[in-house]
């Protein structure tokens, strides 16, 4: 049993001071015991809130971040992007993936993430065969995941056509493909993988309704054993309209039509959606996982998050694509689309509270059940996920509990997360990742390597 005392924490009933915490030796938490002093044994922690999940990530992608903001000759579009996606991911290798998503845990590590949903498609070789094992790069993020502490929820991905109608999947979409065979192959693998590491929990991903038929999406579903299940949704209005034309619906109204869509699903971005479809998302109990900085990047439009929060719409926070990885950041921007559409300000919070926590609380509640991780809420039983800030920085000196949260959704960044704890266990000290100095190293390497690949 380890103990821990905090100045101040977000407790789910609301801050609390002077809290003693005991950690049990698989990293729960065993007790928790406000207005006390601390221990001879105690870590002493200061401000404290719940590590946040970071409900999407596809880690490879930070590898290109910044790559792609050169205009080509066209119009430039999120399906621009998406072929200069394909053109990188062309030259990884698994020792490649391995050293990128070992960086990208570390950065989500010291924003204050403490969990991750890898929405992970990248499955084959160059040529598009299967490795040996055909859940090699599945390893890869596991060991990422274990080298750094942060947990990870494993979401491999279904992918099957290029587009609604059953379109044959495209070169560029080669070392993404499985048939339904290979993908309960790859899913035991995966397991194989998740077993050698902490706190992974095994999920599903048929990709979109693009690339997996209402059908095969109903046949895998098996495979995840009450697991969650993550799917692209709506994110561009072509998506709507090919879907529209295939199917006579929209997306997330098709979608509806032809699953059970429940607390167990995640819809990734739902940014298109009618009336109709975001009082429906919203009534499921289904979570809605927005990423509004690579949203932004990819010019996908504004997710409706003041009509579908009314209605008790859940959402979790993703960084999807890596353009940057910043908690504050993101949860900033999600309400300042908001803002700048509807003219107003402090869209998202409640009458007379605060803008910051109304985000922070909704968007750990929803993560953390997309991603069903044992974390997401100092109470007994949870696992130890604390994230601390550095109080003694200008930007949150002499504010205190919502006031505090606010001033780093919304002046601060990374640099006021100063330790991070998944299950009890230190992974960042002083703002940086435990393991940082090795994984930097390796993804230098890495990224020089994928260069001179790219130059050949
Ligand atoms: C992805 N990313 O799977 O990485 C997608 C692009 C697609 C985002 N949607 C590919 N942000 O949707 O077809
Ligand atoms: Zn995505």
């Amino acid at each position: 049993m380890s103990e821990f005392h905090f100045a101040e924490i977000l407790l789910p009933e609301g801050w609390a001071r002077n809290v003693a915490i005991t950690v049990d030796a698989n990293g729960l938490i065993a007790s928790i015991s406000p207005d006390t002093p601390h221990g001879p044994e105690a870590v002493r922690l200061g401000v404290a809130l719940p590590g946040m999940a970071n409900v999407h990530s596809h880690a490879f992608q930070r590898g290109m971040a910044g790559l792609s903001e050169r205009r080509g000759p066209g119009e430039d579009s999120f399906w621009s992007w998406r072929q200069i996606m394909y053109a990188f991911n062309d030259n990884l290798t698994p020792d490649h993936v391995e050293a990128i998503a070992a960086l990208v845990y570390c950065e989500m590590l010291e924003t204050g993430f403490t969990s991750v949903g890898e929405f992970h498609y990248l499955h084959h070789d160059e040529s598009g065969h299967p490795y040996n094992d055909i859940g090699e790069m599945a390893g890869r993020i596991c060991a990422a995941a274990g080298a750094t502490g942060i947990a990870l929820t494993l979401l491999p991905v279904l992918y099957r056509h290029s587009n609604f109608g059953d379109m044959p999947p495209s070169p560029g979409q080669r070392r993404f493909i499985n048939t339904l065979d290979n993908f309960a192959d790859l899913v035991v693998s995966a397991k194989r993988h998740m077993d050698t590491i902490d706190h992974a929990v095994l999920g599903l991903a048929p990709h979109s309704l693009r690339a997996a038929s209402a059908s095969e999406i109903t046949s895998i579903l098996p495979l995840s054993e009450g697991g969650p299940i993550h799917i692209h949704a709506a994110e561009q209005q072509k998506e709507v309209d090919d879907c529209l034309a295939a199917t006579g619906q929209r997306p997330v109204q098709y979608l509806f039509g032809t699953q059970d869509v429940d607390q167990r699903w995640c819809l990734i971005h739902a940014t298109h959606m009618s009336e109709a479809e975001t009082a429906m998302l919203a009534a499921s109990g289904a979570v809605a996982g927005l990423c509004p900085l690579t949203e932004g990047n990819l010019g996908d439009g504004f997710f409706n998050a003041s009509t579908y929060l009314a209605a008790g719409g859940r959402i979790g926070i993703g960084s999807d694509s890596h353009i940057r990885i910043d908690l504050a950041e993101d949860l900033r921007l999600l309400e300042y689309g908001q803002r700048l559409q509807a003219q107003r300000r402090n869209v998202l919070a409640p009458p007379g509270g605060s803008t910051g926590r109304r985000l922070f609380d909704a968007a750990l509640a929803g993560s953390n059940q997309a991603l069903q991780q044992p974390s997401g809420r100092i109470e007994t039983g949870r696992r130890a996920d604390f994230v601390i800030l550095d109080d003694q920085h200008p930007t949150l000196v002499g504010r205190a509990e919502d006031a505090r949260l606010d001033s780093w959704l919304f002046c601060g960044d990374s640099r006021l997360v100063r330790e991070v704890y998944v299950g009890g266990q230190c992974v960042v000290h002083e703002g940086r990742a435990l393991t940082r100095d090795r994984i930097e190293a390796a993804y230098r390497t890495a990224m020089l390597d994928i260069r001179a690949a790219i130059d050949r």
